[in-house]
């Protein structure tokens, strides 16, 4: 396949209601679409990286720049590109795994298309639907907090994830624990907002039977991950520390975690991202398929992903009404508490092009 120019489309998308982490508040997507044309047909992928360098250091005008400057004439350069040789075609190109995920999506997507297979056959899924969980931002109130986690329940979610910070922990997990119960699945995610100093308040936290706690401490920071996971029954995850394969092998060996949140942006694509699976599958630690407040883009490639044998644990994969008043692919829809897994070739979705012009803030087209 030969790439003959590449489309750097970003959009603007609302979100329904704003999402507060430990780093900062979301109100909208700054999103980065990213589409291959090649002699083979088009391809798309979408970019994680967040307006601002808060979550790690990428964001999504300085992954346009890393695409148009330096990945992108690598890959003009090729007689014959396919998926799989784009990691190794960057390979000179250090860091930037959100930019270079999104290029390697959209020259999957497109090789695939070419193929007439789609993405959860050719990255190995075993079942067509995944369980989904639903994320849920730091609240205003406690009370707020219940209303909002008892409306996803009754949406049909099957686990609730809440994001805590030093200060908001103990009270709201008590809270949902003591409004919905013992058998709800539970976990929490602190996005880096503790140090060891913090230790003995997570630790308080084992009385509420989570399902882990994701990502206490710093992501540089395993040996102190390892510390923390000696002393704690609740298991330890880590999704900002673990950039590749190899990272997650070792996060493993040293008792850092013994659960990975895998999310194939953070990781430079969807190849790492099933070495990742295979490497935990391979040291017992079960997997899960985090998310990035994707559009339908990003999340019928994650849905692909967390179909795969290894992520034993429901993802913050959520329907589409979780997000966006309006999607841009057809909407995903929770059943059951599941979504379904696309099953036609490339990702399985397509664009709605009218919607995505509308939301257009830019758009570029790089050609060699
Ligand atoms: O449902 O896609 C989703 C969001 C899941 O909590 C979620 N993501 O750190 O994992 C994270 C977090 C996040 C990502 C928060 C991007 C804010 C922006």
């Amino acid at each position: 396949m030969k790439i003959q120019a590449i489309e750097l489309r970003r959009i603007g998308v609302p979100l329904v209601r704003p999402f507060r982490t430990s780093f900062g508040t979301q109100t909208d997507r700054d999103v980065l679409l990213v589409t291959v044309m090649t002699d083979a047909g088009t391809g798309i992928g979408e970019c994680v990286a967040l307006a601002d360098p808060v979550y790690s250091s990428e964001y999504v005008a300085a992954a346009q720049v890393v695409i148009t400057d330096h990945l992108a004439p690598r890959l003009f350069a090729l007689d014959d590109v396919s998926g799989r040789g784009v990691q190794p075609a960057l390979g000179g190109v250090i860091g930037h795994r959100m930019a270079k995920a999104a290029v390697e999506a959209a020259v999957l997507d497109a090789e695939l298309r070419a193929y007439g297979v789609s993405l959860a056959r050719y990255l190995g899924a075993v079942r067509d639907r995944v369980e989904c969980g639903v994320s849920v931002g730091i609240a205003a109130t406690l009370d707020a907090l219940l209303e909002e986690v008892g409306g996803y329940l009754e949406q049909g979610y099957r686990r609730i994830k809440l994001k805590i910070e030093p200060g908001w922990d103990w009270e709201p997990v008590h809270a949902v624990r003591e409004a919905f119960g013992d058998d709800l699945l539970l976990q929490v995610d602190a996005n880096t907002a503790y140090d060891a100093a913090s230790a003995p308040r997570l630790r308080r936290l084992d009385e509420f039977n989570l399902l882990l706690i994701e990502q206490p401490f710093v992501e540089e920071d395993i040996a102190g991950h390892a510390a923390l996971a000696a002393t704690m029954s609740t298991p330890i995850c880590l999704d900002e520390s673990v950039v590749s394969a190899a990272v997650a092998a070792d996060a493993i060996n040293r008792g850092a975690c013994s659960i990975v949140n895998i999310k194939a942006g953070r990781v430079g694509g969807y190849i790492e991202a099933v070495r990742i699976h295979d490497v935990c599958a391979a040291l017992g630690a079960p997997v899960w398929c985090g998310g990035m407040l994707e559009t339908g883009v990003g999340r019928a490639a994650n849905l692909a992903l967390a179909a795969l044998p290894n992520f034993k644990l429901p993802g913050d994969t959520s329907a589409s009404d979780r997000y966006f008043a309006e999607d841009i692919t057809e909407p995903f829809v929770l059943e059951d508490g599941c979504l379904p897994v696309p099953q036609g070739p490339g990702i399985g979705v397509d664009v709605r092009r009218d919607l995505v012009e509308r939301l257009t803030t830019g758009v570029v087209l790089l050609r060699p």
